[in-house]
């Protein structure tokens, strides 16, 4: 298994998920075509599956272009936000595998951001470890706006269906944040040296023109706030839920001095 990050748009990662064996591979949320479609021809891949997270625009809004490229493309997303998801062949929902080459891909349903925001988990059985693309609902140190949900939506989604993954998955998210979010985090966990070593990082990485992508659920867990809901020094007596509303307020009012 191979995962390109592809950087899109302003801040928006797509991904190829390539099949070795094959040369078959998947597009992740590939709203812009024209790069995405360069990298399959450079590489010689066969694309067989886009594989699209939620409806906004920024994620869905290469479907249809994608499609008509190369009509055998299956587009796949989520089933509940059928009327939502542009040029939807196969509308999926939770426990669901689309078949990549040799690669299984399996449908987590993680409904907060948007009404039917899916994730997608492949190489489950590889040894290096699954690849998670989740789209607006984790992202490196930080979550996804609850547009469309609630915190407690938001606590299952990152505590019972992403968090039942092994601690190396690799987490491929849907946008370059890093930097902004680290420097959130450092604010309500001043003490928490793991945010400032990854904030570091990440800010060489973007001087250098890399990517923050992909991380891992054990790192995620280290230094992401709204992955710490329930340890003492952010939950303050709170219900996770309660401290993950407050974390979600303080993030959407927050603004680097
Ligand atoms: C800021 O505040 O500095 N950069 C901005 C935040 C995902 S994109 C931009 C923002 O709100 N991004 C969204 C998010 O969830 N961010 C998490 C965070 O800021 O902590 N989107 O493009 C967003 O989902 C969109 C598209 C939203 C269509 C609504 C519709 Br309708
Ligand atoms: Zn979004």
């Amino acid at each position: 298994m191979q995962v390109v990050p592809i950087p899109i748009l302003a801040d928006n990662y797509a991904y190829l998920l390539i099949d070795p064996a094959t040369g078959d591979a998947a597009a992740v949320d590939p709203a812009d075509p024209g790069p995405v479609l360069s990298e399959v021809r450079a590489r010689g891949l066969r694309l067989t599956h886009v594989l699209c997270t939620h409806h906004h625009g920024d994620h869905s809004g290469g479907n249809v272009a994608i499609a008509d490229a190369l009509p055998h493309v299956a587009v796949v997303g989520p089933q509940v936000d059928a009327a939502r998801i542009p040029g939807l062949t196969h509308g999926v929902g939770h426990g669901d595998v689309v078949q990549v080459g040799s690669l299984t891909v399996r449908v987590l349903f993680v409904p907060c951001h948007t009404r039917g925001h899916v994730a997608f988990v492949a190489g489950e059985g590889a040894h290096e470890g699954p690849a998670l693309f989740c789209g607006d609902t984790l992202f490196v140190a930080g979550c996804g706006r609850f547009f469309e949900g609630s915190a407690e939506q938001m606590v299952t989604a990152l505590f019972d269906v992403l968090g039942a993954l092994p601690p190396e998955t690799r987490v491929y998210c849907g946008h370059e944040y890093a930097v902004a979010n680290l420097t959130f985090a450092a604010t309500v966990e001043p003490e928490n040296q793991a945010i400032h070593r990854k904030l570091a990082w990440a800010v060489a990485q973007r001087a250098a023109g890399l990517p923050t992508v992909p991380s891992t659920l054990a790192e995620e867990r280290e230094y992401n706030p709204f992955l710490r809901v329930h340890v003492p020094a952010l939950a303050r007596g709170d219900t996770p839920a309660a401290c993950m509303a407050r974390l979600r307020d303080a993030k959407n009012a927050f603004r680097p001095a």
